[in-house]
């Protein structure tokens, strides 16, 4: 015989990092996932153009706009910014 068994995980609100769509840590704190590897440190999301045989610099890779609409937004852009 069969019982429903119900398990509560509370959760809130974590001063620490937390997961996300990736491991996600809040660097700027702002309790929204907008972080992202920003390669060449000055302050905005740098899109990455690959070269004639579609690679670039790992070390450089901040934004590759994959599907070419413009945007590294949503999940029809997913992958496509180097997430922090
Ligand atoms: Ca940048
Ligand atoms: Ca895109």
């Amino acid at each position: 015989e069969c019982e429903f068994q119900v398990h509560n995980f509370e959760y809130g609100k974590s001063t620490l990092p937390v997961l996300g769509d990736y491991v996600w840590y809040d660097v700027n704190g702002n309790g929204v996932q907008d972080e992202w590897y920003d390669a060449n440190n000055e302050g905005v999301v740098t899109k990455n153009i690959p070269d004639a045989e579609g690679a670039i610099d790992y070390s450089l890779w901040e934004w590759i706009d994959f599907n070419g609409d413009g945007s590294y937004a949503g999940p029809a852009n997913a992958g496509e910014l180097n997430a922090g």
